[in-house]
Parts: C-alpha cells; structure tokens; sequence
C-alpha cells in the first residue's frame, strides 16, 4: 500500500482507519473508536469476542490465505500416522526391530470432520483422497462432494456415532467451548482418535485424559491448548497416546496475508465488499 502510513500501534498513536492485529488489547479499541477495518492476522476471531469493537469497524479475519493447504497436510499426515501405524514402525525401528503389522482397512477409519468452512472443507477433501470415509458436521448444512454431510446439534450425535478418528475444526464459540469432552468422545466408534486444530478451550483437558487412560481412546494429536504454550508439566507433554505440536498446523504466511489484507484495504476503501467479515452475533 504504497499511498499508505503504516505504523506500529501504541498507546496513544494517531488516529488509523484499519488495524491489522493478532490479539489485541482493549485500549487499541478504545483510542481508536473511528476505526473502518480490523484485519486479524489469523483465521479464529475467538480473542475478540470479549472485546468492545468500535460499532462501525468490520472484522475480517484472513481467509485461506495459503492456510487451508497447510491443515490439509497436517492433519492428513496425523490420520495416516495413525491408521498406518508410522509412528509404533517409528519406535521399533528405533530399537533395531524389523516387523510387520497387519494392515487395517481404510473403511474401519471414517474421519469425522468438525466445521466445514475454508479450511474444514479443504482437510475433508483432502482426506477423502486417501479413500477414507469422511463426514462432516457443521452449524448449517452444506454439501462437499465425497463428504457425508451432517448439520445442526439434532445430528451431532449421528455425526459422532458415524466418525472413528474426530478432527476439530470448528470456531471457538460459547456454544462450542468444551464441547469435546467425556460424553461427545464416548459417542465416537471404539477406538476413536482427536485430532484438535482449532482452539485448545473446545477440550476438556481431564476427560481426554480419562478416555485415553481407559482404552476408551486409541489417541490424539493435539495442536492447540487452553494455556500457550502448554504448561511444563502438563500431563500431555508425556502421555504416551498424545502427539503434540505446538500450535503450528496452520501457519499465518507473510506474504500471503499481506497480499490479502491489502487488497482487502482496497477495496473497502473503493466502497466494495470483502470475504471474512465477521458476523459477530455468530462469533465467527
Ligand atoms: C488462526 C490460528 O486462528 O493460527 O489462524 O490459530
């Protein structure tokens, strides 16, 4: 944006008509009331649904922006780690042990998806590349091909009941927080299998723990945790069934996100619209 003053925000800098931020305090809003656009820096907007917004800002959050390829590969590679067992051949292998397993079927494995908006659609089709079954589940009923499509909290439990290795990807809400806990993981087929992208408050730490302990659970790859990073101590750095990763599956990309803020700049300011605007009844 080269026409553009662009500046570090501060308290009490001049007066900006777009914020671009990831996490931002309060006082930014507050001292900054004539404010048209804020551009987060990431896809989920859960840090600003505790903030007062200047009414007549619109919230974009980044869409896609070379995103959805990257929780494509993530969470392919964990789905296939587990299925195939790469990371047991990854311990004997370490131990000098040439052995085989018996192969599983793909069919015993259907990927339940949770949230299908940019990036949930993505990892869906990605993962039905792999001859998976996948369902998805979302708020409002959308069609993917290949992808078995459930919607609303009527069809949860369907959802649940249908899915054997669970990817959270849904936005962080009041309506979704905790919503992975010892009674919606116990609704998944024996042997279930997490795999959380999206928000590390939509778990409820302990009762992870409990369905792992019990067998209940076959494992997770976690990426994201209710305190970042992930307290020393905390009982998933160890446990023998969790992956952990630290908050990396998605990375914001520089030059993509630049690319797109700023034409997303321009564009408002040539009075058009833009995609990502948060609705922010919805919180998402
Ligand atoms: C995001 C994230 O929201 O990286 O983009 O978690």
């Amino acid at each position: 944006l080269p026409g553009a003053e662009v500046e570090e925000w501060r308290p009490g800098a001049a007066p900006a008509d777009h914020a671009v931020v990831w996490s931002p305090p309060q006082q930014l809003f507050d001292e900054q009331p004539q404010l048209k656009g804020i551009f987060n820096l990431g896809a989920g907007v859960d840090a600003f649904l505790k903030l007062r917004l200047p009414p007549g800002a619109r919230l974009v959050r980044l869409d896609d922006a070379g995103m959805s390829v990257q929780m494509a590969e993530y969470v392919c590679h964990a789905v296939i780690r587990h299925v195939r067992e790469l990371d047991v051949y990854e311990r004997d292998v370490a131990q000098g042990k040439w052995g085989f397993r018996k192969p599983r079927e793909r069919a015993d494995y259907p990927v339940g998806v949770m949230g299908l908006g940019v990036l949930g659609a993505r990892v869906a089709q990605a993962v039905g590349q792999f001859d998976y079954p996948v369902v998805g589940w979302s708020r409002s009923a959308k069609e993917i091909r290949g992808v078995r499509c459930f919607a609303g909290d009527d069809q949860f439990d369907a959802f649940l009941a249908a899915t054997r290795i669970l990817v959270c990807l849904v936005p962080l809400t009041p309506q979704t927080e905790n919503i992975l806990n010892r009674e919606t993981l116990s609704k998944l087929r024996p042997g279930g299998y997490l795999i959380n992208v999206a928000r590390g408050a939509h778990l409820v730490d302990a009762d992870l723990i409990a369905l792992l302990d019990s067998g209940q659970l076959a494992g997770a790859t976690l990426d994201v945790f209710r305190i970042e990073p992930l307290p020393a101590g905390h009982p998933f750095w160890t446990h023998p069934k969790i992956t952990v990763t630290p908050h990396t599956s998605a990375r914001t990309l520089r030059d993509e996100t630049i690319a797109q803020i700023a034409g997303k700049i321009q564009a408002l300011e040539r009075g058009e619209s833009v995609v990502g605007v948060v609705d922010r009844e919805r919180g998402y």
